[in-house]
């Protein structure tokens, strides 16, 4: 694809979610749209947004579990960028006005102090992670229907990221089994969607290991300061005003988000 292709659409979709109003999925007309192609507009939409002078303080990673990867019939983990101003805080509120199909799902968050390139083993990883915490991610695709026709669609649209919140940090998670947290996200106090940690990528911390491998093909790594969405745990649930989402992961501290209009 040509540069200016790439600016052209990574502007589009600048555009589209500032506006809060979706468009058509870039692959239904155009041919051989290459995953390079996708990361490169990503990348050209990060740099729109640090021009609007957000900064970029995370990453995360998606469809990282088979049974989201069919229901989204997509076939491989992606990853996105995540900026301060994609940040609310925790017990905090989301605002609907200006999204256009938001929903939520409950994730496991790593804070990375020291940088990791390349190929990582899981005991780097973990080395290098200063604490964990439960994490909401507010998905909004820049899509008609919040359909895709490939991933090369959803990595261009920065996978889908929208807000995002951290729950409370737990630094001594040594004698925590992060393959085995039970998690459950509740609306009103009711459960909504339950799962377990084992569903991302079958451990977090490959979540982790993956995406430092994705990033070395960009020639790029996770650097040390960033924290790092490991990826859902259950299917997203859409939002609604009224709505207040909490998360229980098991053996970390519970948090939550109030949704407004
Ligand atoms: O974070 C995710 O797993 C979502 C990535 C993109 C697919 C989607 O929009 O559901
Ligand atoms: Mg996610």
């Amino acid at each position: 694809m040509e540069d200016h292709q790439i600016k052209e659409i990574a502007s589009t979709l600048h555009g589209a979610r500032k506006a809060g109003q979706s468009l058509k999925q870039f692959s239904a007309h155009l041919k051989n749209f290459k995953r390079e192609d996708a990361y490169s507009i990503q990348e050209e939409g990060m740099r729109l947004r640090e021009l609007d002078g957000e900064k970029i303080i995370g990453l995360k990673m998606g469809l990282t579990s088979e049974g989201k990867r069919k229901q989204m019939n997509l076939d491989s983990p992606l990853y996105g960028v995540l900026t301060d101003t994609m940040q609310i805080q925790n017990e905090g509120t989301y605002t609907l006005k200006g999204s256009i199909h938001p929903k939520i799902e409950p994730e496991i968050a790593f804070y990375i102090n020291k940088e990791l390139r390349g190929t990582v083993t899981r005991e780097e990883v973990l080395s290098s992670c200063e604490a964990i915490c439960p994490a909401l991610e507010i998905l909004d695709s820049r899509y008609d229907g919040f359909k895709y026709f490939s991933m090369e669609d959803v990595i261009s649209d920065n996978s889908s990221s929208s807000y995002y919140i951290l729950g409370p940090k737990t630094s001594d998670f040594s004698k925590i089994n992060l393959k085995n947290l039970s998690m459950k996200m509740k609306i009103n106090g009711v459960i909504a969607e339950e799962g377990n940690s084992k569903a991302i990528s079958d451990d977090p911390v490959i979540s982790i290991i993956q995406l430092a491998e994705l990033l070395n093909q960009r020639g790029q790594s996770i650097p040390a300061g960033t924290f790092v969405l490991a990826g859902a745990a259950t299917a997203a649930v859409a939002l609604e005003e009224g709505m207040e989402v909490s998360l229980e992961v098991e053996q970390l501290q519970d948090m939550k988000v109030s949704i407004s209009k």
